[in-house]
Parts: C-alpha cells; structure tokens; sequence
C-alpha cells in the first residue's frame, strides 16, 4: 500500500478538514508543510502537485488529489469505514449540502489570496477586509445553524461525525480567529464543542501539528 502524504499547513482550514478525515479513518499519512505566510504553496515544485498554488494536496501513489472535499469523497470511497456519509441517500445529500456551505460558499471569500487582492488591489484597509470576511463568514454559518437545528444531533448531521463535522469544525477555528461571534450559533456551537472533543478530531487541530509556530 502507497503512503499516504498530506501537503498542507498547520493553519490551513481545508488542510485541517482532510487531517480530522484521515484520523477519523485511523489512516497514518505523513505531512509536508507549505508555509502560506512566505507563499510556499506558490513555488513550482508545489505547483507540479496541485496547479492551483493551494493546499490541501493528499499524494497516494502517482497521483495527486486537490480540493479537500474531493479528497474526503475520495477517503470515503476507499476506507468506507467509520463512514462519514450517512447510508441513505437523502441524508447524504444533505451532509454534502452542509459541507458544501462550507467549503464553497464561506470559505473561498476568507482565504488569504482573496484577503490579499482586497488589501492590495482594491486598497481596503485590514479593518474593512476583516469585517467584509466576517460577514459572508456570518451569513454563510447562519444558514448552516438552521439547518444544524433542523437535522443535527449529538454532531452537525444527527448523532455520527460525518463530512459536515470535518469542515464545520475548522471553519469555526478561522471564525474565532477573526472575533466572529459564534454564540449567536446556539446549535451550530453546541455540534462544534462535541466534535471537538472527539479524540480524533482533537488532534487535528491546528495548534498540534508539527509545523506549528510555538506557543
Ligand atoms: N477549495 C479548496 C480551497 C483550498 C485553499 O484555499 N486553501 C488555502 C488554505 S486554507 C490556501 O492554500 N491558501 C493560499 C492562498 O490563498 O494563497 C479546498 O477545499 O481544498
């Protein structure tokens, strides 16, 4: 069996999302680090594995695969177990619906280019960038909340982890990072604190990754 490698960084929301899959999985992976800060994920070398400069890439073999959620799809498929798709149809479409939320809608408006084109080119000051971040961030988990309180149980998507848990979880670490106030979230809150204190989940974070900056 090929091994596993995880390019990603310690800070990486979408990197954070295939780390909580992978340990949730129990899959042993090995991780290179990409330092977004110094624009690593930029470098050639890097762009050779995943085209678009960004991280997650999760190397099996002779491939490389890119987009975290395709990554996740793709660790379902072939470690089907603990799954993190319901069985049936209906609630599967719905866990992708929330990770969807996620990672298309919130998330590509609070990613470092995107923060950086609007300080540089559009010349917004880092107040202004912030707070038009945490407002897509806000509307975004607001629609996630109600469905969390429609369909959530112990976790975002009734009582078993699934897809929506691995990108809910880092989404509210890049919330609380910028001061969006998530107790407005009552539901959305409470799925995340459990998650959280999933072992699995735990050691995903961020703070316990090799490439870290010291506390
Ligand atoms: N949709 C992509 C997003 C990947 C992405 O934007 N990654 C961020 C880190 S969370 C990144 O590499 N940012 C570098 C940059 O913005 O230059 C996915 O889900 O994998």
């Amino acid at each position: 069996m090929s091994d596993l490698v995880l390019h990603g960084y310690w800070r990486s929301s979408a990197s954070y999302r295939v780390r909580i899959a992978l340990n949730l999985k129990k899959l042993s992976y090995r991780q290179i680090t990409h330092d977004l800060r110094t624009g690593e994920q930029t470098d050639p070398t890097y762009r050779a594995i995943a085209p678009a400069g960004l991280v997650p890439a999760l190397e099996w073999g002779d491939h490389a695969f890119v987009q975290s959620l395709a990554i996740l799809e793709w660790l379902e498929e072939y470690w089907p177990d603990p799954a993190l798709l319901p069985r049936a149809y209906e609630p599967r479409a719905i866990v992708r619906g929330m990770a969807s939320i996620l990672v298309a809608d919130i998330h590509p408006l609070n990613n470092l280019r995107v923060m950086n084109y609007l300080k540089s080119n559009l010349e917004l000051s880092t107040e202004a960038a912030h707070a038009w971040m945490s407002h897509w961030m806000s509307e975004g988990l607001a629609a996630l909340e109600a469905m969390i309180a429609r369909y959530g149980g112990d976790y975002a998507f009734g009582d078993q982890l699934t897809m929506a848990d691995c990108c809910l979880v880092p989404q509210v670490y890049n919330a609380e990072r910028f001061g969006v106030d998530i107790s407005r979230f009552r539901h959305l809150g409470a799925a995340t604190a459990r998650a959280r204190a999933h072992p699995a989940v735990a050691a995903a974070h961020p703070d316990l990754q090799p490439d870290a900056d010291p506390a």
